[in-house]
């Protein structure tokens, strides 16, 4: 029971509370956050870090006129609980339930969805422009995290702000972390920042003023007064030297400690995020600035929760945990490894055979694997930050040195690096492996996170090789052929749980191009069906087959192992033989391996029908399971029997449901 939070319906019952009443509102949200989630998890971490400041922005500004652009949005949860969300908390990813991000179609308080890094600060300012045209007086705040401003996107933004307009204001929400720990110079240079002394002074004696203000009225104006005293003394200040080599900027001098303030920004900090009376200050402050405003916050990630304070990056995002202790539970003995750790050890085991491989993760090392090379041989191990285009373009540098990368990407993620993969790594037929997991579902995650559509997209381009595993030893295999090539390869591979199939000693190579045939046809039967499944389908394919031909069908299930070049042999010969080719992908059907074999069967004029199973022309939505959807939109075993039974005039049996995807 919720003394506070139970009293919040939307944004206008933050403002009716007092402070020391909304202070406790944040223990309250917090323990909502902490047991809310704990059955089927989320986002944990991030969102204990910005209880006060959504408490501050409701507090402050008034959604749905004013505008909360925030970056990535995997830390909208406590937004979510103060509009008016509160009692579909609890269903956050899951079937039917809330997204777990911000989602234009859920909420009008949420004015910009986001899933992917680094796109806060350009549509901020592309709603603080359409303001500014339409002479409207809306607010636009934009939230951001220390890592998503290693993304170019966010400097591209950053660029382009002070000279389009005179009204934004930007929090920068700093907690060192970003998945795992923030890497590169950005990173160092804001926490050079937040330590410096003479820098903390400044910030101290802003805080110490804002503190003296009187409230309500009078504060806003003495804040508006006060605010070219504070341009003063907080613009222009240089850092003195620390004595310290390492301290230098580079250039011979120590720079300015406010690089936001050379972009054309007010800059306000770093402040404690978890003050509240303070943030509620500082952002009525900014809301009356006339001038582009940064103020950076300093936040815990899983404040108010020990094993989450202990183990950020754990905590940045997990499954089910214990509400008291945090413990997680412990993986089932025997369970089939995770194809993230597959590629990972995969890559360990590769690298101390080939010394020109080395891997490149782009901030992801846990969710792609590439950990266990960071921990195993931290020398071939490039964590570029949240930086898609730059780890394609510097993995391309490094092909042409040589060297033979792999840039380990979630296909989500890949989309958009996909001009660096044409004009830098395709048109150059450089030699760089792509282990694209979460290739197909990420199924709590939704449409942003979903990776539907690689294969289409690179189904286009010349030079390209690409290949989906029907099992983890099959990916270990692709590795080690795409190893072996002096081309661009493409892997994709499923989020989650792998096969369960034991992995070679030595992994094989494969010729490329070349199919597999499991199961072949095996009689002169007329009920001929040629299933090809791809990647996971392709078990999908096998349990259809055994099912069908326990009724009497005759069944050839062949694994394509290469979407590009798909082998045209063996798919004319089974396309020919055959009175119905089903093709099954964890894809989009538009343009993906379907669309391979009917342009193929188009060319060779084979002219046997085909059904394609794959995802519909449409943004799939979240869900708790991966089966749930691949079930609702017929990527199962059943629809693929049905399909099949029903193109031979065979009746679906009640166990199969016919749907109609394609
Ligand atoms: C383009 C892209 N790459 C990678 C990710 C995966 N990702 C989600 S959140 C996150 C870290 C964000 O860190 P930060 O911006 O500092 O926010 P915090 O979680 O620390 O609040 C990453 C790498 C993503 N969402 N989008």
């Amino acid at each position: 029971m919720s003394t506070y939070l139970d009293m919040i319906n939307g944004p206008e019952h933050v403002k009716k509370l007092t402070l020391p009443q909304l202070q406790e509102l944040a223990g309250e949200i917090r323990q909502e956050l902490i047991g809310g989630l704990a059955k089927a998890g989320g986002h944990l971490g991030p969102n204990l870090g910005v209880v006060e400041l959504s408490i501050a922005l409701h507090r402050v500004f008034n959604t749905p006129k004013d505008k909360f652009v925030w970056d990535v949005s995997h830390q909208v949860y406590v937004h979510k609980l103060l509009t008016g969300r509160k009692d579909r908390f609890r269903t956050i990813r899951q079937t039917g339930g809330l997204n777990g991000f911000a989602l234009r179609t859920e909420s009008p308080h949420d004015c910009y969805g986001a899933g992917h890094a680094g796109t806060a600060l350009s549509a901020a300012l592309g709603m603080a422009a359409a303001r500014d045209k339409k002479g409207t007086d809306e607010n636009v705040v934009c939230i951001f995290g220390d890592a998503a401003l290693t993304n170019g996107i966010s400097f591209e933004a950053l660029n382009n702000i002070s000279h389009t307009t005179k009204r934004f204001i930007g929090i920068l929400n700093d907690n060192e972390w970003s998945i795992a720990k923030n890497v590169g110079a950005i990173s160092a240079y804001l926490n050079k920042l937040i330590t410096h002394p003479r820098y903390n002074k400044l910030s101290n004696d802003f805080v110490n003023f804002v503190r003296r203000l009187p409230k309500g009225e009078l504060a806003l104006k003495l804040a508006h007064k006060a605010e070219g005293g504070f341009k003063g003394a907080i613009t222009g200040v240089g850092l003195q030297p620390t004595g310290k080599p390492e301290d230098a900027d580079g250039r011979g001098g120590y720079g300015s400690p406010v690089f936001f303030e050379e972009m054309g920004f007010r800059y306000l900090g770093p402040i404690d995020g978890h003050d509240l009376p303070l943030l509620i200050s500082t952002l009525e402050f900014a809301k009356t600035c006339d001038h582009p405003i940064v103020i950076h916050i300093l936040t815990k990630k899983g404040r108010g929760f020990e094993a989450a304070l202990k183990y950020p990056e754990k905590f940045h995002g997990l499954g089910p945990y214990n509400a008291q202790t945090g413990e997680t539970p412990a993986p089932k003995p025997n369970a089939a490894p995770m194809y993230q750790d597959v590629m990972g050890q995969a890559m360990v085991r590769l690298c101390q055979k080939n010394n020109t491989l080395v891997g490149i993760t782009a901030a992801m090392p846990s969710g792609t694997g590439m950990k266990h090379l960071e921990k195993a041989m931290p020398d071939r191990y490039y964590d570029v930050g949240i930086a898609e285009e730059h780890a394609v373009i510097f993995a391309a540098g490094m092909a042409t040195m040589g060297l033979h990368p792999v840039v380990a990407i979630y296909s989500s993620f890949l989309q958009r690096a996909f001009d660096c993969i044409h004009h830098d790594i395709c048109l150059q037929d450089l030699p760089v492996i792509f282990c694209m997991d979460r290739a197909g579902l990420s199924a709590n995650d939704g449409p942003t996170h979903h990776g539907l559509f690689d294969i289409a997209y690179l189904r286009t381009l010349p030079n390209v090789t690409a290949m989906a595993p029907k099992d983890e030893d099959e990916l270990v295999d692709m590795m080690f052929t795409a190893s072996h090539s002096n081309h661009p390869m493409f892997i994709r591979y499923p989020r989650g749980v792998a096969e369960g199939v034991p992995i070679k000693e030595e992994p094989k190579l494969l010729e490329i191009g070349k199919a597999e045939v499991i199961r072949n046809f095996s009689s002169n039967s007329k009920k001929k069906a040629a299933l090809f499944g791809l990647g996971p389908m392709c078990a999908i394919a096998r349990k259809a087959a055994e099912q069908l031909a326990a009724e009497g069908f005759d069944v050839a299930v062949i694994n394509p192992r290469f979407t590009k070049p798909i082998d045209a042999g063996t798919t004319e010969f089974f396309g020919k033989a055959a009175d119905l080719v089903v093709t099954l992908e964890d894809h989009a059907l538009m343009g993906g391996y379907g669309s391979a074999v009917l342009e193929l069967f188009s060319e060779k004029n084979v002219t046997t029908p085909v059904v394609r199973i794959g995802w519909p022309d449409q943004f799939i939505e979240h869900a708790s399971t991966q089966d749930e959807l691949r079930k609702k939109y017929g990527l199962s075993v059943e629809n693929t029997v049905a399909r099949v039974k029903a193109h031979f005039g065979e009746a679906a049996t009640t166990a199969t449901r016919l749907i109609e995807v394609a």
